[in-house]
């Protein structure tokens, strides 16, 4: 008899201890997986204005980005490290040293900004689009600076565009002073 209660007290602690592990020993969360992407687009576009809005960072006293810069976007389920490269006219020249390795691409538009800019912002993209390292790349395209009069539509923006890469294009018109910035990813 006295055996039959030890052997139960026994069978009652390994269940308590089990319970105990399984709730107070719970292993780390299994790694999120990490992509790297390039972020391109015209300066003034909103580059590092988003970058910050997705790190929940303040998009107050953004300065134009010299060179690049480089900021790891937290997901929910994966992480982005993205690569911003600083779109003024002496910096888009080197653009394309830095697009080894990159797994996707965010182009960023003005759509509110002059003819001839955002002529030089369907070039630029068209370079990108054709480029060997990105050209199998799916691309997100944000038409930002929605909130402005002047905005363009999608129809306007990018009326050239070649018809048959469009399977891996997302395009979304934005705003980053309004919320919605989100939408693409
Ligand atoms: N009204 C409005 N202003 C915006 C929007 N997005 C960005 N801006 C403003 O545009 C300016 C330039 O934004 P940046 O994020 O520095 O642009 P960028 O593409 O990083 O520019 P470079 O680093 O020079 O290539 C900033 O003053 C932003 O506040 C938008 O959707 N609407
Ligand atoms: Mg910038």
């Amino acid at each position: 008899m006295s055996e039959c209660i030890q052997l139960s007290f026994a069978v009652c602690r390994i269940g308590i201890y089990t319970c105990f592990r399984g709730l107070c020993c719970k292993g780390p969360p299994p790694p999120r997986p990490e992509y790297d992407l390039v972020c391109i687009g015209l300066t003034g576009s909103g580059k590092t204005s988003l970058l910050s809005r997705l790190c929940s960072e303040s998009p107050e006293n953004v300065v134009s980005t010299t060179g690049f810069s480089i900021k790891a976007v937290p997901f929910q389920n994966a992480i982005l490290n993205v690569k911003e490269l600083g779109g003024a006219d002496n910096i888009r020249k080197y653009w394309s040293r830095y697009y080894q390795g990159s797994q996707g691409v965010i182009f960023v538009l003005d759509s509110a900004s002059s003819e001839d800019d955002l002529e030089t912002a369907r070039n630029e993209l068209h370079s990108a689009l054709q480029h060997p390292q990105l050209c199998t790349l799916p691309f997100l395209i944000l038409a930002n600076h929605q909130d402005k009069p002047a905005a363009r539509s999608v129809q306007e923006d990018l009326p050239s565009l070649p018809p048959l890469l469009f399977c891996k294009i997302m395009l979304y018109l934005v705003s980053l002073v309004f919320e919605g910035f989100l939408k693409g990813f």
